[in-house]
Formats: C-alpha cells, sequence, structure tokens
C-alpha cells in the first residue's frame, strides 16, 4: 500500500479584516436604528427591543478577537450587514475558484511540486456557491491542470479532513499520485450579521494542502499515518438553503435558511465527542498520547479546544502544544484545523508527531495523525 504524505500548504487571506469593535459598533448602530424605528410598538410591548453586543461578550465567550471577509463594507455597513459579493459573468473565474487558485499556488510552491503533476482536485468546504459544474473542476481548469478528474464535497466544518481521508485513499489505491486538497470557506456568506447570538463567530478564508505519494520525490513531508472519521446525526448546527428553496413558499436566504445552531448544546456535546475520537484513534494507531507534540484542532472556540487538549492530555495544554488561530481568524469552518497547522508546524523536528482535527455540524469528526519525515 502506497505511503502519503501532506508536501506542502497554503493559505490564501483576504484582504478585510474587521476587528471585534468594529463589528459590535456596526451591530449596535443597526440596533439603536432598529429599536428607534420601532419605539411605539416596543412601547406597546408588541415587539421587543433588540439588546446591543459587546466586545467583552465575545471575547470571553468564544477567544474571538478579529476575522477576515472578503467584503468588509458591506459587513459593516448598518443598511446592509451582509457581504456584497456580486454574480460573475460565466465565463469569469468563481471568487471561491479565485480564492482557490491563489491558495493552490502557495501550497503547490511550498511543496515544490508542479501544477501539472496533479492528477486529482478535491474542492472540500461548507458551502460551494453552485452544485455544477464543480468548482473544483473550474479550479483544475484554472490551473491548466490536464489528464486529471476533479470533485466537490462537503461535510462542514470536517471538510478538509475527510477531504484528506479521500486523497489518501485515492493515492493508496493507486487512483491518484499527486492530489490538491482545497478549502474556500467563505463563511460570511450565510451568516446573519443582525444576529446578536452568532454575528462574531466566522471569517473567511481558503486553505489549500497538497497530498503526495511518498516515491514521488525525496523532499520530505508529513506522512499521514492514520485518519479516522466519524458521523452522528444532530440539528444542532443547521443551514437549510438548499435547491428546493424556490418550492417550499419560503423566501431564499430568509433567517432560517441561514446558518443557526444551539451553541451550548454544540460545546457540551462535542467536546468528549473529539476528546473520545482522538483517544481512540490514537490507541487504534498504537501511538502514545505522550508522543503528540501538537494537536492542530478546528478552531471554533477558545474553551472548546482547551477542554478537548486537557481531556486528551490530562493536563492543561500549552498554547504551543495547541496552537490558536481563531484569535485572528474566527471560526473559519474546515479551514481552522488547516490554517494552525500552515503557521505552526515549521518548528517541529523530523520525527515529530501530531494530530490534525475537526468537528463541527452533522455531527463530524476527523481526525489525522501526522509524522514529519
Ligand atoms: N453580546 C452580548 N451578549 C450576548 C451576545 C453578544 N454578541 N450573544 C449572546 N449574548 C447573551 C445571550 O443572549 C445570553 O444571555 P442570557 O443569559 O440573558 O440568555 C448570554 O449572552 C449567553 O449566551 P450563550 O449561552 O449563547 O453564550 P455561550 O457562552 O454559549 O457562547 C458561543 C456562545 C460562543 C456560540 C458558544 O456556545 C460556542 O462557541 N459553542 C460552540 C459552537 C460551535 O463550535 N459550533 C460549531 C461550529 S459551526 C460548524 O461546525 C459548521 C458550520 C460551518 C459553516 C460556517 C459558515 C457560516
Amino acid at each position: 500500500m502506497h505511503r502519503a504524505l501532506i508536501r506542502g500548504t497554503g493559505v490564501f487571506t483576504p484582504e478585510g479584516r474587521i476587528s471585534n469593535d468594529e463589528l459590535v459598533a456596526s451591530f449596535n448602530e443597526y440596533v439603536r436604528r432598529e429599536n428607534e424605528r420601532n419605539a411605539d410598538a416596543i412601547a406597546a410591548g408588541s415587539v421587543k427591543a433588540l439588546s446591543a453586543s459587546s466586545v467583552e461578550f465575545i471575547e470571553k465567550a468564544s477567544g474571538i478577537r478579529s476575522r477576515y471577509v472578503m467584503d468588509r463594507a458591506g459587513v459593516l455597513d448598518p443598511d446592509r450587514m451582509a457581504p456584497s459579493l456580486p454574480e460573475r459573468p460565466e465565463d469569469a473565474l468563481s471568487i471561491q475558484a479565485e480564492m482557490s487558485v491563489k491558495a493552490a499556488r502557495e501550497a503547490l510552491a511550498n511543496a515544490g511540486t508542479a501544477a501539472s503533476d496533479i492528477d486529482l482536485v478535491i474542492v472540500a468546504c461548507s458551502n460551494t456557491q453552485r452544485p455544477y459544474p464543480a468548482i473544483a473542476i473550474e479550479v483544475q481548469h484554472a490551473l491548466a491542470i490536464q489528464d486529471a478528474y476533479a470533485y466537490d464535497m462537503n461535510v462542514a466544518c470536517s471538510s478538509a479532513t475527510f477531504g484528506l481521508q479521500n486523497a489518501v485513499d485515492a493515492i493508496r489505491s493507486g487512483s491518484a499520485r499527486r492530489v490538491l486538497m482545497v478549502n474556500p470557506e467563505i463563511c460570511s456568506g450565510h451568516l446573519d450579521f443582525r444576529d446578536r447570538d452568532c454575528h462574531f463567530i466566522f471569517g473567511d478564508v481558503c486553505t489549500a494542502v497538497v497530498i503526495e505519494r511518498a516515491d514521488t520525490s525525496d523532499r520530505g513531508g508529513w506522512e499521514i499515518l492514520s485518519s479516522r472519521l466519524r458521523t452522528a446525526f444532530s440539528n444542532n448546527i443547521r443551514n437549510d438553503a438548499g435547491f428546493l428553496d424556490r418550492w417550499d413558499g419560503s423566501k431564499p436566504g430568509a433567517r432560517n435558511k441561514l446558518f443557526h445552531q444551539e451553541g451550548r448544546k454544540v460545546f457540551k456535546e462535542v467536546c468528549p465527542l473529539v476528546a473520545a475520537q482522538i483517544l481512540e484513534h490514537l490507541d487504534e494507531a498504537r501511538v502514545p498520547v505522550a508522543d503528540i507534540q501538537r494537536f492542530w484542532l478546528h478552531q471554533a472556540n477558545l474553551q472548546m479546544n482547551e477542554l478537548i487538549a486537557r481531556r486528551v492530555l490530562g493536563r492543561d495544554p500549552s498554547r504551543e502544544e495547541a496552537p490558536v488561530v481563531l484569535d485572528e481568524y474566527a471560526n473559519t469552518s474546515s479551514a481552522g484545523s488547516v490554517i494552525a497547522f500552515h503557521k505552526h508546524h515549521q518548528d517541529l523536528e523530523k520525527g515529530a508527531t501530531g494530530v490534525l482535527c475537526s468537528f463541527g455540524a452533522g455531527y463530524s469528526i476527523g481526525s489525522v495523525v501526522l509524522r514529519r519525515v
């Protein structure tokens, strides 16, 4: 069976960054205007006044301090509070393919791999802007990759780890030698910035990973020793937007079609599942927990990550052991653990072992044991 290695990674970070101060100022201005507009109804008790958001709450509850978005102006405009991402002509590169190409070029450069050598492209993310033609095939075309195949897949926040598994399976079975797996996440596109409970949670980004058969070069990389995927149905995180929207009588883009979750329940239910998954996985892979030098965890909530790492290690993790990027990037869905890996692996020596792990809607959990070779 062929061994599979991560040869290189890349991250495309949008230029527009929004601090909590800016986000809260815009939200609170929206609240002020709405409450003013509804003053009589609020006084009469027929409409409930909206409550203000606060930077202190956001930082305490989540650890998030800023996020990057594809359209800062639209998100911060109290009259709009949504990104403006105009539809492009069919002969122009789509926005998700554009992000993908940027991240992919960096990953290919870091891997020392020519785009033309890729034989499988996977676009794996929480939302693709259209069902077909696949964004992955557009990325393949934009990178002039011939003699290859490509497809899109979606397992919400676990899209990247499930995508890595697919890449490894293709390499092990011999259907591909070099795989490009990309995660263009435009979370701002399905987030309700008028909802105080979740307006601060997400950010946009694109990550890319080049996975290769070990014998394609002697450059080294991170060998994928083992991966383990698990799912268990839950209604606690949902996005109901879909192609049947036109037929169910409700307006496309209506609030219930956007991201919504039971954050507390997710926190409570997912942390033990993830810790158990990592421990069982390491046991199966015969890798002692004490050998793990780094945990590149999904980046949704700082306390969640600390709790999971504590359960796995049996003690408090250091920031070095479980690096955090959500303070800067917020929750970028499937890309979070890949950003953490991209920014925090260079210092580890050959022989070092780490776990990359995602968790989110579905529920879905994916863990990948990596060793530097
Ligand atoms: N400012 C001030 N107060 C607030 C705010 C705010 N912005 N928001 C809520 N409050 C208030 C609430 O109203 C509540 O008040 P009260 O006690 O009077 O009712 C109080 O603060 C506490 O609210 P919560 O219970 O909601 O607060 P939590 O401490 O639970 O924190 C979190 C909320 C941060 C959401 C937390 O529950 C959390 O992080 N949970 C885990 C969530 C998670 O990991 N979800 C999975 C990620 S999503 C995913 O996997 C797939 C989706 C991918 C698509 C992405 C595209 C968008």
